[in-house]
């Protein structure tokens, strides 16, 4: 009894009992971040100091592989899991859980059904449906095109995942708005702000934060979990991603090997008329285009132009950075860099608010940062949306 015991514990510690290290490198240059990047994942910068919040097993890595770039680490214990409810911490209750996600789209469907229609596009790993909203005037029936917008790849980034949510229930309501009727009668608009909800839910549980990053795939019982950001196809394998379980970039053992990223593959493969998409993330303020995985940029002069004149537009609204993807840092297997090599789908990944904040907080900025960043990103999207007819239109 006391082996099984001892052996649950060792288990349960690998998952509850962690440690997470607050990181600070001196790196002023892409190139110094793309060498930090390749062994962990960058968290926020602040003039030539970047930080990252990392486990055990990527400190180690930063120390045997980049210790010339450290300047200071301080550790933080995350608090064991006391329950199971899953609920936000107190204060930051105006979050959505998962299940009150599926609760605001029963609502919204059933109150606007001529427009509102939610549907899953598979299963996490741990069986939760993929929720997803479609919104389009369904008795017009005619080719449509598209946009798809995801948030919370990353469970720990909470504000993308109420971001996307809030911003289609403003549009829902304002669909008395002309320009909103008309985006409804003639394009595809897809939400999706819950990538990972095992994950999500997991980082809330027992109202705990746990800095939590990846999916929920486990190994034997203890999870080990996957970088979805890090699974997709293009360039997979790539720079910036890790092909160690305990990495927080654990690219997982093949291009779609997760439930959640096949789920998105199936849904973009089945719908051709998507030519837009938008993924939510956070933190940092940037407006990020492919590629992610290589300096070189997109080879098309002009598809960088596109991109550029879209990303600069959508600045002055959000006051994001525009910028491509690889210059914040090299990543390979990115939601974007899939979705334009793959699909030509002009793809962007906005990092959302705070634009800066030392250590852990900046993905927990608290429930007063939820409204500026639905008003910062709403005119975005509608944007976005209105593009996806010929995104080529802000060039031509
Ligand atoms: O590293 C990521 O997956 C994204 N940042 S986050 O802090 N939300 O984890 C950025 C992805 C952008 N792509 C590349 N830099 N390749
Ligand atoms: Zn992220």
């Amino acid at each position: 009894m006391k082996k099984v015991l001892i052996i649950l514990s060792i288990i349960s510690s690998t998952v509850l009992g962690r440690e997470m290290h607050l990181v600070e490198f001196s790196a002023n240059s892409p190139e110094e971040r793309s060498l930090i990047s390749n062994v962990i994942h960058l968290d926020g910068m602040n003039g030539d100091t970047v930080f990252s919040m990392v486990n055990d097993h990527d400190l180690n890595q930063i120390i045997s592989y980049i210790p010339f770039l450290l300047s200071n680490v301080t550790t933080f214990k995350i608090e064991d899991n006391p329950g199971q409810e899953e609920e936000y911490p107190q204060g930051d209750e105006k979050y959505y859980t998962y299940a009150e996600m599926v609760e605001k789209f029963r609502e919204l469907e059933k109150s606007y059904p001529e427009f509102v229609r939610m549907f899953s596009i598979g299963k996490s790993f741990e069986g939760r449906e993929l929720w997803a909203l479609h919104l389009t005037y369904q008795k017009v029936k005619k080719s449509k095109p598209g946009i798809l917008i995801t948030g919370s790849h990353h469970a720990r980034e909470h504000l993308s995942t109420d971001v996307p949510l809030r911003i289609a229930e403003r549009f829902i309501k304002n669909s008395s708005n002309m320009n909103v009727q008309e985006l409804l009668l003639n394009r595809d608009i897809y939400f999706l702000p819950m990538v990972n909800p095992d994950g999500a839910m997991w980082d809330i549980r027992g109202r705990n934060y746990k800095i939590w990053r990846k999916n929920m795939r486990s190994a034997g019982r203890a999870a080990y979990g996957v970088d979805l950001n890090r699974n997709y196809s293009h360039g997979w394998g790539g720079p910036g991603s890790s092909d160690r379980a305990a990495s927080d970039i654990y690219r997982g053992v093949s291009p779609f090997s997760e439930p959640e990223t096949q789920a998105i593959k199936k849904f973009v493969e089945e719908n051709e008329n998507i030519n837009v998409l938008l993924s939510f993330h956070s933190f940092s303020e940037l407006i990020l285009y492919p590629w992610g995985n290589t300096n070189s940029p997109i080879p098309n002069e002009r598809d960088r132009r596109a991109y550029e004149r879209m990303a600069e537009e959508m600045s002055r609204w959000n006051d994001y950075r525009p910028m491509q993807a690889s210059e914040l840092y090299v990543a390979s297997g990115d939601t974007c860099d899939w979705a334009w090599a793959d699909h030509q789908i002009f793809c962007f990944t906005f990092e959302l608010s705070p634009q800066y904040q030392w250590g852990p907080g900046g993905f927990y900025p608290g429930s007063e940062a939820i409204d500026p960043a639905v008003n910062d990103n709403y005119d975005p999207v509608v944007y976005l949306i209105n593009l996806a007819d010929n995104p080529y239109k802000v060039i031509d």
